[in-house]
């Protein structure tokens, strides 16, 4: 049996970080760099796939590339994400194991890319036939709907994620696909009324306007919206691709079962939530001296409420008082003008981010498995936003780096065990290893007694004035001691730690890095409130989705219990991930960017080295060298190996175990530089490998010119 043992054979550079002499920092990135400029953009560290953005196509994506790499064993071929996508789905479908695809790696490093990869191999490997076809194509079609819906151009990537997405996929026992189940993790609803410099609202509204019917009454141009920003709008408003990207998300809308006329309603909501942040207001005095609210101009408002079915009194009051409830007694209060926008935004970013969910709700109906479908293997694909530090990080980066705080924490954990059990299994000792564990910042965030979300939620709940201020305030008090924690204060900064702190921050000390977060704003979003005059005014439109995405608004339905915090939501859901993963297999792709222009051939050291640090590269490579570097069965590496023993060469017979004792030992490996598993040979140091390896190589070289001399002889 031929054993091609590729990550050996002619490569550049090397192909497992595994077999990095010497392992430092330097050589690590210099590995990469290498293998980046000759076009490999795939590396392991063991079973975990590198991946380097190209930011161009490459050929390595092709229908013969899938062929390559079906049912070839992980290290057999070059390092691909294929070689993980074909382990993860074969070890599924003949192992029954289920699967995860965790990819990680910073904003516009490549992880939707990635996903899609994975998804469109499995989808080309697995069972044919009209029925699975058509599953198939459902799957894969959900993608360009969530990424019309969910994406946008920012600085960083110009089709950059704007949620957490997860993808269960499943398969019945012969491994054809049945169906999915897609959970979609906190949308970055803010982008919906103002967009940072530079960057654009969500895809879908540019679609719209450059290809919606006469009959949503919108304005093509761009800069006639109040919520789309003017800076990254194409010349004259007018955006050619997304006139053809608006027909490519409304064909996939259709084959993931979306009905026309849900459609329709869809893109309805979209056009009402452009309408609504045109609506502009005015004081209007009062005689008790007080400000009050006014809608200044009315046509857009028409418009808009004809469009939904909602009666425009309705929709005026409900922009001028508020009504609270207490104790069965409702009291109204007047809104001022900044009031009112802000109760205008509240509900367009509502709004928006309900239709979102309302999407994968129903991409969940469509895709979902029949009940009458038994037991089923699952693969999930995780594509979550990845660590974000900004200049300025508010509560959307504090909630998305909790979340890679997490998954960082899985990742360590299920490593170390994935190393542990195999360790157990091959019957070789296991010692401890030394790494750092991020749990104490987990637990910074989330501990349910005095973590930073809870004391959010107190500070949330309490009676009397909350400001942003009162939170920080309340943080010092219990966090003071923490070791990963830092503030200041804007007065009474008694717990300053570091002179440098601006006011009103708070700094955590993430595994990847310091992370400043200002306080402002955390209270508000983590309130998530909306006015109930504007739930019941939407739940009264005759809009039938509408009216479904604000149930609470249902006067019949008048409950005094505040809706759950938006921190709580999403601790809740991590939570449920965490669970979910924790019961599968993992599967590794962590993604690089290799440089911030988003251009192809740029490798920027500084930039690649920042990212291996906080991926934890260098300490996963660490964890998989800290006990035994390489490991392999005992087939394959009696095959290869062969020929530096005369025992062994041409052929053993006996046991591949016996053989590889016999032929170390020829070899005069020291003792203690490998194990014998019980499937496996396990090898301390990769200089052992090398060795190995260079006298195999000189062996072939012998070998060669032996056979030139013999064929000059015959001639
Ligand atoms: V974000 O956190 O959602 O902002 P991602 O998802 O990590 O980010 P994405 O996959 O969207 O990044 O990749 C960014 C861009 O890089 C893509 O739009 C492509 O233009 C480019 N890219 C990424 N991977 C590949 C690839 N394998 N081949 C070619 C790629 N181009
Ligand atoms: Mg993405």
């Amino acid at each position: 049996m031929e054993v091609k043992t590729s990550l050996l054979d002619n490569m550049i550079g090397v192909g497992d970080m595994v077999l990095l002499e010497p392992l430092n920092e330097d050589s690590f990135i210099e590995n990469l760099r290498k293998r980046f400029d000759h076009n490999e953009i795939y590396t392991y560290i063991g079973s975990v796939v590198i991946s380097m953005n190209p930011y161009r196509s490459l050929p390595i994506f092709t229908p013969e590339k899938v062929e390559e790499y079906r049912n070839r064993n992980f290290y057999e071929l070059s390092p691909h994400i294929y070689a993980l996508a074909d382990e993860a789905y074969r070890s599924l479908r003949d192992q029954d194991k289920d699967q995860c695809i965790l990819i990680t790696g910073e904003s516009g490093a490549g992880k939707t890319e990635a996903s899609k990869l994975v998804m469109s191999y499995v989808a080309a490997v697995c069972g044919k036939g009209q029925e699975v076809n058509k599953v198939k194509e459902q799957l894969l079609q959900s993608n360009p709907v969530l990424e019309a819906f969910g994406n946008a151009k920012t600085v960083r990537n110009d089709n950059s994620s704007r949620f957490g997405k997860y993808m269960d996929i499943e398969f019945d026992f012969k491994g054809d696909p049945l169906g999915g189940v897609i959970s979609n993790y906190l949308l970055e609803k803010s982008r919906v009324c103002k967009q940072p410099r530079g960057e654009r609202n969500f895809h879908i509204f540019y679609q719209l306007l450059s290809g919606a019917s006469a009959k949503l009454k919108l304005d093509r141009d761009f800069s006639k919206y109040n919520y789309l920003s003017l800076d990254s709008a194409t010349v004259n408003g007018l955006d050619d691709a997304a006139v053809s990207l608006y027909v490519l998300s409304q064909n996939a809308m259709q084959i993931v079962g979306f009905m026309e006329d849900e459609v329709q309603l869809v893109l309805e909501l979209v056009a009402a939530v452009l309408k609504l942040g045109n609506i502009e207001f005015k004081p209007e005095s009062r005689v008790n001296g007080f400000d009050e609210s006014r809608v200044k101009d009315k046509n857009g408002e028409t418009i808009m409420c004809e469009l939904l079915g909602i009666e425009q009194s309705v929709l005026e009051r409900a922009f001028s008082y508020r009504t609270v409830e207490a104790k069965m007694e409702k009291v109204s209060t007047t809104l001022n003008v900044a009031q009112a926008y802000y109760a205008r935004d509240a509900l367009a970013k509502n709004l928006y981010s309900r239709l979102f969910s309302w999407l994968v709700t129903r991409i969940n109906e469509s895709i979902k498995v029949g009940l009458a479908k038994t037991r089923h293997k699952v693969m999930g694909v995780l594509d979550i936003y990845g660590f974000e530090i900004f200049e300025d990080n508010s509560f959307e980066q504090f909630i998305i780096n909790y979340c890679n705080e997490k998954l960082q924490q899985i990742f360590i954990e299920l490593t170390l065990r994935e190393e542990q059990e195999e360790y157990v299994r091959e019957g070789i000792e296991w010692t401890n290893i030394e790494y750092f564990n991020n749990a104490v910042i987990c637990d910074l965030i989330e501990n349910n007694q005095n973590g930073i979300l809870a004391m959010l939620d107190e500070e949330c709940l309490r009676p009397g004035t909350v400001t942003d201020d009162t939170f920080l305030d309340k943080l010092n008090t219990i966090c003071a001691e923490h070791q990963h924690f830092e503030s200041r204060l804007s007065k009474n900064s008694k717990f300053l730690t570091d002179h440098s702190l601006p006011h009103s921050c708070f700094r955590i000390q993430h595994y990847a890095g310091k992370v400043l977060y200002r306080v402002e704003g955390f209270v508000d979003k983590n309130n998530d409130l909306l006015y109930r005059d504007l739930s019941q005014a939407m739940y009264k439109a005759t809009h039938s989705l509408m009216r479904q995405l604000f149930p609470e608004g249902n006067p019949a339905k008048v409950n005094l219990k505040r809706p759950p915090t938006a921190g709580f939501q999403f601790k809740a859901s991590v939570g449920g991930l965490m669970k979910n993963l924790q019961t599968k297999n993992p599967n590794y792709i962590r993604c690089i960017k290799p440089n911030d222009k988003k251009a192809a051939h740029i490798f920027t050291d500084s930039l690649v080295c920042h990212q291996v640090r906080y991926l934890g590269l260098m300490e996963n490579v660490r964890v998989r060298r800290a006990g035994y570097a390489f490991r392999q069965p005992y087939e394959p590496c009696l095959e290869r190996y062969k020929m530096l023993c005369k025992q062994t060469w041409p052929h053993w017979r006996g046991p591949a175990r016996d053989g590889v004792e016999v032929l170390l030992t020829d070899c005069s490996v020291p003792a203690e530089e490998f194990a014998y598993g019980r499937s496996k040979i396990f090898i301390r140091n990769p200089r052992t490998l090398f060795t190995l390896e260079e006298r195999r190589r000189a062996c072939l070289e012998d070998l060669a010119t032996l056979i030139q001399k013999i064929y000059r002889g015959w001639k």
